[in-house]
């Protein structure tokens, strides 16, 4: 494909949960999560509009393994929305997990779109919550914002990253994801399951390597 991608004033680059608990020696820690934090922010300064999203959840929530009398961490249970995997504790409101990473940079960031405080709802997608009813009004900010072409980067690439870019095309926002600037959890093949649906749905991965090079096509 022919040209680079230009970044404009309707582009939006969406950082999402780039927290102390998925980082090494945080909670539910994402493999080489904190490797990011250095290309986002350099990401983020050719971006006039940037959202970061920040997991936020309540103490006993759903999603967690503890919640559940003989439940571990990554069994999964059927709620009242179908399937849920539970996770260790992590990014309870107000903790030191729940803040962003020291090296995060982006002062000029938006919004700060905080997800999964419902305590009977998980919320991967910055968009819906788990029981893909619960809007978190994104949508609407988007287009009162004139934003129409969504890019992400950041953890995890196989949750929250993938939720939020599948409701982004689907509430028909054009969709690219860095793919170079996400880390994976990989519970049972996520990963490779991830970069499926993209490739099904028309959502590019492209590479913020590149992107920043300027070659990015
Ligand atoms: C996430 C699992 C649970 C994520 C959040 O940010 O990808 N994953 N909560
Ligand atoms: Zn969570």
């Amino acid at each position: 494909m022919a040209g680079k991608l230009a970044i404009g004033s309707r582009d939006v680059l969406f950082v999402v949960d780039i927290q102390n608990d998925f980082c090494p020696d945080g909670s539910l820690a994402v493999p080489r999560g904190h490797e990011v934090v250095p290309l986002i922010n350099a990401l983020a300064a050719r971006f006039a509009h940037v959202v970061l999203t920040q997991d936020w959840h309540p103490r006993g929530h759903l999603s967690f393994a503890s919640s559940h009398t003989d439940k571990q961490p990554f069994q999964t249970i059927d709620v009242a929305y179908g399937k849920q995997i539970l996770w260790p504790d992590h990014c309870v409101q107000g903790t030191s997990g729940a803040a962003f990473h020291d090296g995060l940079n982006i002062t000029h960031a938006e919004l700060v779109l905080r997800k999964g405080h419902h305590r009977g709802v998980d919320s991967y997608s910055a968009f819906y919550e788990n029981d893909h009813k619960t809007r978190t009004g994104l949508a609407g900010y988007l287009r009162e914002r004139g934003l129409t072409r969504v890019f992400l980067a950041g953890l995890a690439f196989d949750f929250c990253v993938r939720y939020s870019a599948e409701d982004a095309h689907r509430e028909g926002f054009e969709t690219f994801v860095f793919e170079d600037a996400c880390r994976s959890i990989d519970v049972d093949g996520s990963a490779a399951a991830t970069r499926r649906q993209f490739e099904s749905l028309g959502i590019r991965c492209i590479s913020a390597g590149t992107f920043m090079e300027g070659k990015n096509s």
